[in-house]
């Protein structure tokens, strides 16, 4: 082969060879490129996703979101195993029936704990009520909301009455002095009237719940935060499984306290209700102001204040109720369904600790008396 035919032939193999390994190279750059930018956009995006920890300041964090997760060991609920099928544990409304055994108290104090929750329980000492205030005291010391903070409300027209006493750390005596009514059935209703206008003046900047109870009782066993809710009442031990038509509610239509036989979920307790101080305020204004309406009409319900406090739970559906372990009665034994009496009546001697002239006035009161304690 002629040299020049070899160099022309060299040429054209050189400038073949140039032009392939050009091309070879613009594929792997195209390639490369397109491959790197693809990349940096995904690791934008994994940094969008998951930001570094290390670089997020903490202090700027919204302390809300900040939640401290501990550890949580009990049981696991069971979604075919009730832990009672002997009892009602939830309303057609779905508010729970406090019954024993049907609530977790561990889990219940550290969510009230979390939320540093504080409670007022009310009770009124007029004239020779005083004597149940240090039973009262005492046994609410042992058993009533332990570990939580807690003001005691008496409510009283005799505070000289009242001794001192050794409270836990995060409990209170407030005293607070009222006027007492010359009938015993104003005492008792009275009571709606009073905390109304304190939760109104000075509960709700002291406490988040009040509980609202009679005096002449004691604590018996634990009674906690699982009784708290927005507003809860309590069976009354005498009608926990009465028929509508047998509970005792208001029956004559010109009072305000007036609930038909077909109507009526259950009979509460005049003496425990509760809730937070604004829906005992709403509670307690209803009662007071329907008795005032009576009272114009020369009308007063049959049971007083716990005829008015039906009427409103009938229409105004509590949001928890408490079984009688809440509120229970020696005399009327120890069922199979109790499992606890956490607070007892303490029983009186009616004509001694009362106002003996009211007995005289009204010779079938104590019949009446013995009736109502059932
Ligand atoms: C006095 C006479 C007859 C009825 C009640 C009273 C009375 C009631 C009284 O003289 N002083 C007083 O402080 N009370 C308050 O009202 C107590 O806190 C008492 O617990 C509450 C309800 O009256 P009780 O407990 O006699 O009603 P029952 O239904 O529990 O017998
Ligand atoms: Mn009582």
């Amino acid at each position: 082969m002629p040299l020049d035919k070899y160099t022309d032939c060299n040429r054209k193999k050189c400038f073949l060879s140039m032009l392939f390994i050009t091309a070879v190279f613009i594929i792997a750059f195209g390639w490369y490129g397109n491959k790197s930018i693809r990349s940096h956009y995904e690791s934008l995006l994994r940094c969008s996703q998951k930001p570094s920890i290390a670089t997020e300041d903490i202090s700027t964090r919204d302390p809300l979101t900040v939640v401290a997760i501990g550890r949580m060991l009990y049981d696991k609920p069971q979604t075919f195993k009730p832990p009672r099928s002997d009892v009602l544990m939830v309303t057609p409304w779905l508010a729970p029936i406090i019954w024993n055994g049907s609530y977790n108290i561990d889990i219940l104090n550290a969510q009230f704990h979390q939320r540093n929750v504080r409670v007022g329980i009310t009770v009124f000492a007029i004239k020779k009520y005083t004597v149940f205030i240090k039973t009262f005291i005492e046994t609410a010391e042992q058993f009533f909301m332990v570990g939580h903070k807690v003001n005691y409300y008496v409510f009283t027209d005799r505070a000289n009455e009242i001794s001192n006493f050794t409270l836990s750390e995060g409990r209170q005596l407030v005293i607070l002095d009222v006027p007492s009514y010359k009938q015993w059935q104003e005492v008792s209703m009275r009571r709606m009237e009073m905390i109304r206008d304190y939760a109104y003046q000075r509960f709700y900047k002291e406490v988040d719940y009040l509980v609202c109870v009679d005096v002449d009782m004691r604590f018996n066993d634990f009674v906690g935060v699982e009784i708290l809710s927005d507003v809860f009442g309590t069976l009354h031990p005498g009608f926990h499984n009465a028929q509508r038509g047998a509970f005792t509610y208001e029956r004559r239509q010109q009072s305000t306290a007036y609930i038909p036989r077909d109507e009526g979920d259950f009979y509460y307790a005049g003496g425990y209700f509760g809730g937070t101080v604004e829906e005992v305020y709403k509670l307690t204004n209803f009662c007071h102001n329907a008795m005032m309406t009576d009272k114009n009409n020369s009308i007063e319900a049959v049971w007083h204040d716990e005829s008015y406090l039906n009427k409103y739970f009938l229409y105004h559906k509590p949001t928890k109720i408490l079984s009688p372990e809440y509120l229970w009665v020696n005399s009327m034994g120890v069922p199979q369904f109790l499992k606890r009496r956490r607070f007892l009546a303490v029983p009186k001697n009616h004509s001694a600790i009362r106002n003996k002239r009211a007995l005289q006035k009204n010779p079938g009161y104590q019949k009446v008396e013995i009736l109502k304690l059932l």
